[in-house]
C-alpha cells in the first residue's frame, strides 16, 4: 500500500502551504474524490504548482491507479507540446482558478476541490504499475518520460525512513518544485507515506526556511543553490543561523554540494548536512544516515536494496575500493524505473542487464562511501539542481530567425553550481540581442533553461570533423572571466 496513512486518516496536518492547511482525514476525502474523477483513465496530467491542489491530484490519481504527469507549470509551448503530445493525457488536473496555455490543446481540465468527499479508497494497484512519469533532459532531442512504477516509490521512500529515521512525527519543509523526483517524491510523497507533514515553503527564501524550522519542521530539503543562499544569509544572521541549527535533518541532493558549503553551514550552524545521491530514473541511490558520518564531499553508501558498481572505460566492474579509481556508477535494485515512456531505444541503451547507467563517474571508498567527481557527458548541464540537455538549448536558439550557429556549455557558477552559456554566430544582417535570445529560450523552454551569458562570435570553433570544440569554447570564457577579475 503506498499510502497506509491515508487508510485510518488521524487529525493531524498532512499538507500545509503558506496558511493553507489539510488534514488527513480532509486529505483522504479529497484524493479520494479525485480518484473517483479520474478512474479508469489511462493517464492524466497534473498542473504542477506549488499548490496543496497538486498533492491532492497525485495522491488520487495514484489511489485510483492512475499514472500521473507532473507538468512543470512554467514549461514554454515546445516544451509542453511535447510532453503533452507524448503522454497524451487523458486531462489536466489542476487547482481552481488556473489559466492553462494554448499549448495543452484541448485537454479536459478537471478543477481539484480541496473539499471535495468521495466514495472510499479503490484496492491497492499491483507494485509493478507504473506511477509516475517524470520528465528529464538528455544531451540531444527533447525530454524524455521515465515512467516510474509504484514498488519503486515505496522500496525507495522506505530505504530512506530507514537511512534518516524518518517517521510520522517528522515535518519536512522545502521550496522544491513539484514536478521532479526531489519536490515531489521524496518531498511530498516521502512524508505523506510515513503518516507526518509536508510544509511548502512556496518561492524559496532564508526568511521562509528558517521560520519553518522555528516553527514546525524537523527536516529540510534543499538543493546545493539553496544552502549557498542559505550560507550567504546566515553569515550576516545570527538569528536564521540559530533556526537552521534547530533542524533534525538538513538534507542535500539533487546536484554536489561543494564540500566547502558544507563546512561553511556546519560552522554558521553547527549542523552537518545529510547528502544523499539519486536520478529521475533511479530515485535515491545512496544516502548519508542520520547516524553515519557526515563526510563532506561524500553523498554515502547505497540505501539498502541498491547495488552500486563502478565500471571503467572498458565496461569492467571496478574492484578496487580505494577512493582514488574512478568508474561509471551503474545501479540495480528496486528503485529503477520501467522505461522511457514511448522511447525502446533510449531505454534500451541506459537499462542493460538490469543495470541502469547513469552516466556519473565516481569513486568508492573501503566502507562504501560513493564520491561524485563528474559526469560522462558534457552536454548535460546541472543548473540550481535542474538537469538540462545543451542540445535541447541549442535546438531552440537555432530555431530563432537570427541565429546561425549556437553551441551551449555548462560553466562553474558559485550560485548555480554550472550556469548555462550560450555561443551564438548570428545571421548576416541579423542583430538579435542577448536578451532577446535569452526570452526566446525561456519561453519556448522553461525560463530555468535559459542562458545566463550569451556570446557572439564570427564562427564556432570546429575540428576536422565539423565537430563543435566546447572544450575551447569554455578555456575561452575562463580566459575572459580572468581578465575581467
Ligand atoms: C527570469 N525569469 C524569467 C526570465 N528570467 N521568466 C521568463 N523569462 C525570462 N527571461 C523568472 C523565472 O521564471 C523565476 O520565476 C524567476 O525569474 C527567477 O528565475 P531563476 O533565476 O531561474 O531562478 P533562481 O532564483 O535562480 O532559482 C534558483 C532555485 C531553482 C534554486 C530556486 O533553480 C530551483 O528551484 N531549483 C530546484 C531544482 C530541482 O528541484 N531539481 C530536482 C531535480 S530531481 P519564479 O516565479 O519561479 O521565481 C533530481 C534527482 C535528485 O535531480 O537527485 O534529486
Ligand atoms: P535528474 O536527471 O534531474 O534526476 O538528475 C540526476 C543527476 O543529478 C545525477 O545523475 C547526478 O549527476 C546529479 N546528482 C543528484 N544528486 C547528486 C549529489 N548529491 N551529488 C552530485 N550529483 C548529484
Amino acid at each position: 500500500m503506498l499510502f497506509p496513512a491515508l487508510s485510518d486518516p488521524v487529525d493531524k496536518v498532512a499538507l500545509r502551504f503558506g496558511n493553507r492547511t489539510l488534514k488527513y482525514p480532509q486529505l483522504c476525502d479529497a484524493a479520494t474524490r479525485v480518484a473517483d474523477q479520474v478512474a479508469g483513465a489511462d493517464r492524466v496530467g497534473v498542473w504542477a504548482v506549488p499548490e496543496p491542489e497538486s498533492c491532492v491530484a497525485v495522491i488520487g490519481a495514484l489511489l485510483a491507479a492512475v499514472p500521473v504527469v507532473p507538468i512543470n507549470p512554467k514549461a514554454g509551448e515546445r516544451e509542453l507540446g511535447h510532453i503533452v503530445s507524448d503522454s497524451d493525457p487523458a486531462m489536466i488536473l489542476s487547482a481552481a482558478g488556473v489559466q492553462l496555455p494554448a499549448a495543452l490543446g484541448d485537454r479536459r481540465l478537471l478543477e481539484v476541490d480541496l473539499d471535495g468527499s468521495g466514495s472510499r479508497i479503490p484496492p491497492e494497484a499491483p507494485e509493478e504499475a507504473p506511477a509516475i512519469v517524470i520528465y528529464t533532459s538528455g544531451t540531444t532531442g527533447a525530454p524524455k518520460g521515465a515512467v516510474l512504477p509504484r514498488r519503486a516509490i515505496a522500496s525507495n521512500l522506505d530505504a530512506l525512513a530507514k537511512a534518516w529515521d524518518w517517521t510520522d512525527e517528522d515535518v519536512v519543509a522545502h521550496s522544491l518544485p513539484l514536478f521532479h523526483v526531489h519536490g515531489l517524491i521524496l518531498g511530498v510523497l516521502g512524508p505523506i507515506r510515513r503518516g507526518g507533514g509536508v510544509h511548502h515553503l512556496g518561492r524559496f527564501s532564508s526568511e521562509a526556511a528558517g521560520a519553518a524550522l522555528s516553527d514546525d519542521a524537523t527536516m529540510f530539503f534543499a538543493v546545493p543553490t539553496m544552502y549557498h543562499r542559505l550560507a550567504e544569509d546566515a553569515e550576516g544572521s545570527s538569528e536564521l543561523a540559530e533556526q537552521l541549527g534547530r533542524a533534525r535533518l538538513l538534507v542535500s541532493g539533487s546536484a554536489a554540494l561543494p564540500a566547502a558549503e558544507h563546512s561553511r553551514i556546519e560552522r554558521l550552524t553547527g549542523q552537518r548536512i545529510v547528502e544523499r545521491y539519486g536520478m529521475t530514473e533511479t530515485l535515491m541511490n545512496t544516502a548519508i544516515r542520520a547516524s553515519g558520518d557526515r563526510r563532506p564531499g561524500y553523498v554515502g553508501p547505497s540505501l539498502d536494496g541498491v547495488e552500486i558498481r563502478l565500471l571503467d572505460d572498458d565496461g569492467n566492474v571496478v574492484e578496487v575500493d580505494d577512493d582514488e579509481t574512478v568508474g561509471e556508477i551503474v545501479v540495480r535494485g528496486p528503485n529503477l524505473f520501467l522505461e522511457y515512456l514511448n522511447r525502446p531505444d533510449a531505454t534500451a541503451e541506459a537499462l542493460r542487464d538490469g543495470w541502469f547507467y547513469t552516466g556519473d563517474l565516481a569513486t568508492r571508498t573501503p566502507d562504501g562511501y560513493i564520491r561524485i567527481v563528474g559526469r560522462r557527458a558534457t552536454d548535460l548541464i546541472k543548473s540550481g539542481g535542474f538537469k538540462i540537455g545543451a542540445g535541447e538549448i541549442e535546438g531552440a536558439l537555432l530555431e530563432h530567425p537570427g541565429v546561425q550557429e549556437a553551441a551551449v556549455t555548462g560553466e562553474p557558477d558559485s550560485d548555480m553550481g554550472e550556469r548555462i552559456v550560450a555561443w551564438v554566430v548570428r545571421r548576416p544582417g541579423a542583430s538579435p540581442s542577448e536578451g532577446e535570445l535569452v526570452n526566446h529560450v525561456a519561453s519556448m523552454l522553461t525560463p530555468h533553461k535559459r542562458p545566463r551569458v550569451v556570446h557572439f562570435l564570427d564562427e564556432l570553433p570546429r575540428n576536422e570533423m565539423g565537430k563543435v570544440q566546447k572544450k575551447r569554447l569554455a578555456a575561452r570564457s575562463t580566459a575572459e572571466a580572468a581578465e575581467r577579475t
